[in-house]
């Protein structure tokens, strides 16, 4: 056995020193994982730190994101080129790759953003699911590992469940899940707030379960070892403790969040006997650090040209030139769920797209005809029942869109956004690029009354910076906001889409070629006294209006805005243009909350909904908050008197 006691040491005092350096951040975790993580290292994790975004490496992800020194050190001490000292010198500092908490840099080998905790978990679900799809595809001889780190906090954190019981579902044999089970968390002892059986929890969802002794090397190595060849998901449970080294302050809730103090740093070298001055790494150790990652170097030579089969922007739009033709003289009502669904029907395998539902595939008509399903035995297919785990399922398609392997999408109503948010703010950070299919958009869904009637949800999409919300108004418009939010791959992508039916409005009148996000749909370019901005359902509620006030000899220009946030995007001048009324009036219509237009216009010149909806049809609801033709007509004109 190699000398794992003074490797381990290198990432200890690297966290330290670095901390103590920044004055802010978490030494415990890294101290007290530091022993497995160069078991780990040393012996298993499969990568290759000169080619870093290698397809087929292993994954490695903290979820306890807390303690990124760990992860930062490991980077360094491997070899990563962009990994270097006076990185881990400037830890916390600005423009620095040692953020506070890890952010999503494969170049770097940080593989995905953590420090909400119990992402990482979720993350690395969709990253082994992606990964064991995509080997079994190639038919490769080995599928590589995800293996996690995560705390008690992480296992305190309810998406976890969510993750590791799908997890358990597929039987995803490449995940391994290490636990710090330290007892400890910021509060003091986890006894205070924390008494499940974590291994009857995991095994209750199938997994296989190992506990062991996170200081132990042998015994380290040889549950890893076991892990190996699971057949399920594996937990490795071992008991360590925090601040590993620290004769004050291990096993305390003080070693968490804070330097440890120059004078217990002095005593923590003495006690591990650790004789280098601050961010020195004796050469014969650094060494044997660089060799760690030498392992099966055949099936990196095997595999490094491999790479995923995602179409480009270019095969993208004739993919959708054809079904535009095809789609061409569609005249009937229908629901842009239901546009959606005509869409991916005809995909047909042309697009490498994982789809899925959170129980809800046959109201969010995500699943095209042609895709089968993946579970336990097939991981072949296209299509991914989620289950009732909306939160789950967003962080679990991060870890998907992390992989860079599969463009991915699935859907819920638009009123659960709210249980996904976390997961979707950091797809936005992170620059990658999901695609929600959020259905059920407003109060025209009816029936199931306010809970499930979206008010502030899609202005709450709004605010995520980095991100796109699509709302069509007809399937046209739907084919485009489709097509674009394909091609989007650094930001995620919300496609708003109706339960009841609507009309075909578009027609030629969509530019689809050069997209800018709003267009004029009806009324004159130029010359108009007034303008209306509406999206999806209320696009035609908004000609409606436009016709009936022309009788009173108001001409209106109407604007469809299926996605507000491609419009931003534009030149000052084009957006003035589009919006400019000989009135300088101008009104939007659409049946959400009413504070993010506020931008283009005075607050009485917003028809929307500032409270909960109503459980009634959806036609008596839209009459209940005013938006109908001749509520906002007589409401326009009054203003204009
Ligand atoms: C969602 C979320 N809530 C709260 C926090 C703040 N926080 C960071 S670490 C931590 C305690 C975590 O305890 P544990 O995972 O046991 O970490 P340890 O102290 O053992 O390193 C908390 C509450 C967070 N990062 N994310
Ligand atoms: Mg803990």
């Amino acid at each position: 056995m190699k000398n794992y006691t003074e490797l381990a040491n290198c990432i200890r005092f690297l966290s330290i020193d670095a901390v103590e350096k920044a004055k802010s951040g978490h030494p415990g975790m890294p101290m007290g994982m530091a022993d497995i993580a160069t078991v780990l290292f040393h012996n298993f994790l499969i990568h290759n730190p000169k080619d870093p975004t290698w397809l087929l490496r292993d994954r490695f992800v903290l979820s306890n994101g807390h303690g990124s020194m760990l992860l930062y050190a490991l980077l360094y001490l491997t070899g990563y080129k962009k990994m270097t000292i006076s990185q881990i010198k400037n830890f916390r500092q600005l423009g620095s790759l040692t953020a506070g908490h890890p952010e999503y840099e494969p170049d770097a080998g940080i593989e995905i953003t953590t420090g909400p905790l119990g992402q990482g978990i979720s993350n690395a679900v969709g990253m082994a699911l992606a990964l064991k799809k995509f080997s079994n595809e190639k038919k490769l001889s080995r599928t590589p590992k995800v293996y996690v780190f995560c705390g008690d906090g992480c296992l305190m954190e309810g998406i976890s469940q969510e993750a590791i019981s799908i997890a358990g579902h597929l039987k995803l044999d490449n995940l391994i899940l290490i636990y710090d089970n330290n007892n400890i968390s910021i509060d003091g002892s986890t006894d205070l707030a924390f008494s499940d059986n974590t291994n009857l929890r995991f095994k209750s969802v199938n997994w296989d379960v190992h506990s062991g002794k996170g200081h132990d090397h042998k015994n380290i190595y040889n549950l890893i070892k076991k892990a190996q060849i699971s057949k399920n998901p594996c937990l490795l449970n071992f008991k360590t403790t925090i601040g590993y080294g620290s004769p004050n302050k291990s096993a305390k809730a003080s070693s968490h969040g804070s330097p440890l103090g120059s004078d217990e740093v002095k005593l923590t070298r003495s006690q591990l006997s650790w004789n280098e001055k601050p961010f020195q790494i004796p050469s014969n150790l650094l060494k044997i650090w660089r060799g760690s990652a030498n392992k099966n170097q055949n099936f990196y030579k095997k595999t490094k040209s491999i790479s995923h089969s995602n179409l480009s922007n270019k095969e993208i739009d004739i993919l959708f030139n054809n079904i535009e033709m095809d789609l061409k003289d569609f005249k009937s009502d229908q629901a842009t769920r239901k546009s959606s669904e005509a869409i991916l029907n005809y995909f047909k395998g042309k697009h490498p797209v994982l789809g899925g539902s959170a129980d809800l595939t046959g109201s969010n008509n995500t699943k095209g005809k042609d895709m089968s399903v993946i579970d336990h035995l097939n991981t072949d297919g296209q299509y991914i029942h989620y289950g009732v785990r909306e939160h789950g399922m967003a962080a679990i398609m991060n870890g998907i869109a992390a992989t860079k392997i599969y463009k991915t999408y699935s859907g819920t109503f638009l009123s659960f956004a709210d249980y996904m948010k976390p997961s979707l703010r950091l797809a936005a950070l992170m620059k990658i690029d999901p695609i929600q299919v959020f259905t059920h958009d407003s109060i025209g869904l009816g029936e199931d009354g306010p809970t499930h009637q979206p008010i502030e949800q899609i202005n709450m999409l709004r605010l995520i910076p980095n991100s796109y919300v699509f709302r069509p108004c007809d399937l046209k418009e739907t084919i485009l906001c489709w097509r674009e939010a394909l091609k989007i791959n650094d930001a995620p992508s919300f496609i708003c889409l109706s339960r009841q039916n609507l009309p075909q409005i578009s027609g030629k009148k969509l530019v689809s070629k050069n997209f800018k996000g709003a267009y004029c749909i009806s009324g004159p370019k130029a010359k108009n006294d007034i303008t209306i901005i509406a999206t999806g359902s209320e696009v035609s509620l908004a000609i409606n209006v436009a016709e009936k006030i022309k009788n009173n000899g108001v001409i209106a220009k109407v604007i469809s805005m299926p996605s507000s946030s491609i419009f931003e995007k534009q030149s000052k001048s084009f957006k003035n243009n589009l919006l400019k009324s000989k009135l300088s009036q101008t009104f939007v219509i659409e049946a959400g909350s009413t504070m993010y237009w506020n931008k283009y216009t005075n607050t009485e010149n917003i028809f929307g909904i500032d409270a909960f909806g109503a459980s009634a049809p959806g036609n008596e609801v839209y009459k209940k908050f005013g938006l109908t033709t001749k509520a906002i007509s007589s409401k326009i004109l009054m203003k204009l008197k």
